[in-house]
C-alpha cells in the first residue's frame, strides 16, 4: 500500500519494521489521513509472518505534536466523538498489536502524540524529546486515553499534575517519572532502539506474544484473574517446538534454534 504520511522500513529480513510518521510541515500532527494510515500500516504488518518488533517514530523535529488543531477547531460534539473514538480505536489496536511496539520519541510528543507513545509497549527518548498533555490549554480533555494510560504509567499524582497544568516535561524528567525507559543523545536514539528490538527479535517469538497478551490482559482484571491468565499463557507455551528446543539446547549447552512454532 502507498502511504502519504507514513514510511515503512523493514530491516533484518522483515523481523523489525520502522514505522515513521511523516507529516513534518505540521510536526506530524494527527489528522484523519494519518490516523487511517496508522491503522492501515498496522493492519498490513499484522500479516507479516517474519515480524518480531515494530519501532514507531516521527520524522523531523517531532514524534507527533498532537491531534491536528486545524482539523479539530470547527468540530461539534458529534464530530469530536467520532474523531476521538476513531483515534482511540487505532491506538488500542497498536497497544494490542501481537508483537512489541516501541515508541522511539525523537522530539515533541504532545497531546495525541504523548497518548500514541503511551499506547506502545515502552518508550525510548532522545534528549530533545518533550512530553505534555496540553489539551486543557485548548479547551478540551485528552481524547485518546491520556486520562487513563498516563495515571497507570506514572501514577495518579504525577498524571494529574501533567493533565491539569499542560506543562512541558523534558526527557530527563520523563525518565525520572517512568514515562520513558531510556534517554540517549539524538544521534544514538535509533541504534539504541534497534539494539533492543534485536534483543527481543532473538527470543522465542511465540513466548514474546504470550507475554504481551498476559501483560495487556492481566492489567485489566483483578490479580487472581491475572494470575490465571498468565498460567494459561504459560501452559500454552508447552505446546510449542521452541519451548522443547530452547530447554533442550540449555541442557545440552548449545545455542537454541528457534523457529516460531
Ligand atoms: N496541529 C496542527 N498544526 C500543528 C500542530 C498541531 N497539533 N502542532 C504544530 N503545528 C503546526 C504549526 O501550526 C506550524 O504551522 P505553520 O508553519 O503553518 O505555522 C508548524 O506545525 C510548525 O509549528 P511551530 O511553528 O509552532 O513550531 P515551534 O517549534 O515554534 O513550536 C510546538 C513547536 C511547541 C510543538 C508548537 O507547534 C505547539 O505548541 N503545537 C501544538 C501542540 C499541542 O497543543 N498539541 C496538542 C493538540 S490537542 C490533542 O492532541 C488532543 C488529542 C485528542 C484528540 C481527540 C479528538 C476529539
Amino acid at each position: 500500500m502507498e502511504y502519504s504520511t507514513m514510511k515503512l522500513e523493514r530491516v533484518d529480513g522483515g523481523a523489525i519494521c520502522w514505522v515513521r510518521i511523516s507529516r513534518p510541515r505540521v510536526l506530524n500532527a494527527l489528522d484523519w489521513t494519518v490516523l487511517r494510515e496508522l491503522e492501515a500500516a498496522f493492519t498490513q504488518l499484522r500479516s507479516e509472518a517474519a515480524l518480531r518488533v515494530v519501532l514507531l517514530t516521527g520524522e523531523g523535529k517531532a514524534f507527533v505534536a498532537g491531534a491536528d488543531i486545524a482539523t479539530m477547531q470547527p468540530m461539534d460534539a458529534a464530530q469530536g466523538l467520532e474523531f476521538g473514538r476513531y483515534g482511540s480505536a487505532v491506538f488500542r489496536a497498536i497497544e494490542r498489536f501481537p508483537v512489541p511496539v516501541i515508541a522511539v520519541v525523537n522530539g515533541y510528543a504532545l497531546g495525541g502524540g504523548c497518548e500514541l507513545a503511551m499506547a506502545c509497549d515502552f518508550r525510548y527518548a532522545s534528549t530533545k524529546a518533550v512530553f505534555a498533555q496540553p489539551e486543557v490549554g485548548l479547551g478540551i480533555t485528552p481524547g485518546y486515553a491520556g486520562t487513563q494510560r498516563l495515571p497507570r504509567l506514572i501514577g495518579r499524582g504525577m498524571a494529574a499534575e501533567m493533565l491539569y497544568t499542560a506543562r512541558m516535561v523534558k526527557a530527563d524528567e520523563a525518565l525520572r517519572i517512568g514515562l520513558v525507559n531510556r534517554v540517549v543523545e539524538p544521534e544514538e536514539l535509533e541504534n539504541e532502539a534497534l539494539a533492543t528490538a534485536r534483543l527481543i527479535a532473538g527470543k522465542a517469538p511465540i513466548a514474546i506474544r504470550r507475554v504481551k497478551e498476559a501483560l495487556n490482559q492481566g492489567l485489566e482484571v483483578d490479580f487472581d484473574s491475572a494470575n490465571e491468565i498468565e498460567s494459561l499463557q504459560f501452559s500454552l507455551c508447552f505446546t510449542t517446538h521452541d519451548q522443547k528446543e530452547a530447554m533442550e539446547a540449555f541442557l545440552q549447552k548449545r545455542e537454541a534454534r528457534l523457529e516460531n512454532k
